[in-house]
């Protein structure tokens, strides 16, 4: 039996690693009403994404992910830039600064480092987006926050421009976390804004999900086919979309916690014109690097030729 860990302690120095907010939960596995993954893979909202058909068990439930798993610390890592880049093509906000895999991974990994000093037998996984569990489902769990219907996690401070991760744990806290009471209500705008109709009501989960086959970050990051479709209307991002986070209220108020320098700025506007070299140079330690320079040539055309 590992010691009690005291969540205060643990919230203490996430905010000290630097994570705008921190949330536990115990690490029972969830539901299909809160993570309708079957429909939405029953229905092929998934495109071309098969890793998201692996392990389906194993993102329901993190003890398949950790053997003998008792908490998941859930960890916001919010972005909101001051300002945005100008031009008619670009990329998406998220992508603005460094590879968030990495650096979220390194402070996960700082936060794991002041939980073994003060507790040496703490055990546990950090992840980013790259194992098969739910970042969204157990931030809700934690109480960070609810599922919006552009269906993001929507902190109620933070709003939806933030990052997940987490540490699933053996050790048990000594206080956990409930989900939080809050809802879109009767707003609609993400849905009303999306140019593709690709947040669509999902009758049977009485949810709205994205249908990744129409939605252009899918297509502008995870398709990997010679052009896109013709119907998909990217309102030029060349890289991932920002059109349902820029139509929430919630996003109008969050506080901003990135600042764009002018030579990142300029850098980013110049980058539609970047031969080869240059991109390969940008994309190394960005989100970026998740496509290569034919997509990026493609996301262009296709942007182009849409306007
Ligand atoms: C696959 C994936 C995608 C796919 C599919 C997106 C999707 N909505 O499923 C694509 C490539 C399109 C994508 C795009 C983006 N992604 Co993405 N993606 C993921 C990934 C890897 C898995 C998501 C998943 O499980 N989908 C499967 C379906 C079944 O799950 P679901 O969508 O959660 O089910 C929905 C419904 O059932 C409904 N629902 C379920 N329960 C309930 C309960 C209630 C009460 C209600 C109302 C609704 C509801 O809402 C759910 C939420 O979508 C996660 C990382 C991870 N490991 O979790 C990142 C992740 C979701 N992505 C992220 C980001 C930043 C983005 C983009 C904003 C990037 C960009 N700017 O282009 C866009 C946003 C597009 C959008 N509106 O979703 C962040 C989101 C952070 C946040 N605040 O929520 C994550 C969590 C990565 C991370 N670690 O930070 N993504
Ligand atoms: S990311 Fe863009 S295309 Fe995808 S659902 Fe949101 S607005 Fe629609
Ligand atoms: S725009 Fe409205 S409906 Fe969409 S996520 Fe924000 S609050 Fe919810």
């Amino acid at each position: 039996m590992t010691t009690t860990v005291s969540a205060e302690f643990v919230k203490q120095q996430a905010a000290e690693v630097g994570f705008q907010a921190c949330g536990i939960a115990p690490a029972a596995p969830l539901h299909s009403e809160e993570f309708p993954l079957r429909q939405w893979l029953a229905a092929g909202y998934h495109a071309d994404m098969d890793y998201m058909q692996q392990h389906v068990d194993m993102r329901y439930d993190p003890r398949q992910l950790v053997e003998g798993a008792r908490s998941v610390v859930s960890l916001l890592l919010a972005y909101k830039p001051d300002r945005r880049t100008e031009g008619n093509l670009r990329i998406a906000q998220y992508a603005y600064g460094d590879d968030y895999h990495q650096r979220l991974k390194d402070m996960l990994f700082q936060l794991m480092d002041r939980l073994k000093q003060r507790y040496p037998d703490f055990q546990g996984r950090p992840f980013v987006d790259t194992a098969p569990i739910s970042d969204r489902h157990w931030a809700v769990r934690a109480g960070l926050g609810w599922i919006g219907n552009n269906t993001l996690l929507l902190n109620p401070h933070y709003g939806s421009y933030c990052f997940i991760g987490e540490i699933v744990t053996t050790s048990a806290m000594d206080r956990y976390d409930e989900p939080v009471a809050g809802s879109c209500g009767n707003c609609r705008r993400c849905v009303q804004a999306c140019p593709n109709g690709a947040i669509v009501f999902n009758v049977e989960s009485h949810c709205f999900m994205v249908d990744a086959r129409s939605c252009s970050s899918y297509n502008t990051i995870e398709n990997r086919d010679d052009s896109l479709p013709e119907n998909v209307d990217t309102k030029g991002y060349i890289f991932g979309c920002d059109i349902c986070q820029l139509a929430c209220p919630y996003n109008e108020t969050a506080p901003s916690s990135f600042s764009l320098s002018d030579d990142r700025k300029e850098a980013i506007e110049h980058l539609p014109l970047a031969d080869e070299t240059a991109f390969r140079h940008f994309a190394k330690h960005s989100p970026l690097n998740r496509i290569k320079y034919p997509q990026w040539q493609r996301n262009i055309a296709h942007a182009s030729k849409n306007r």
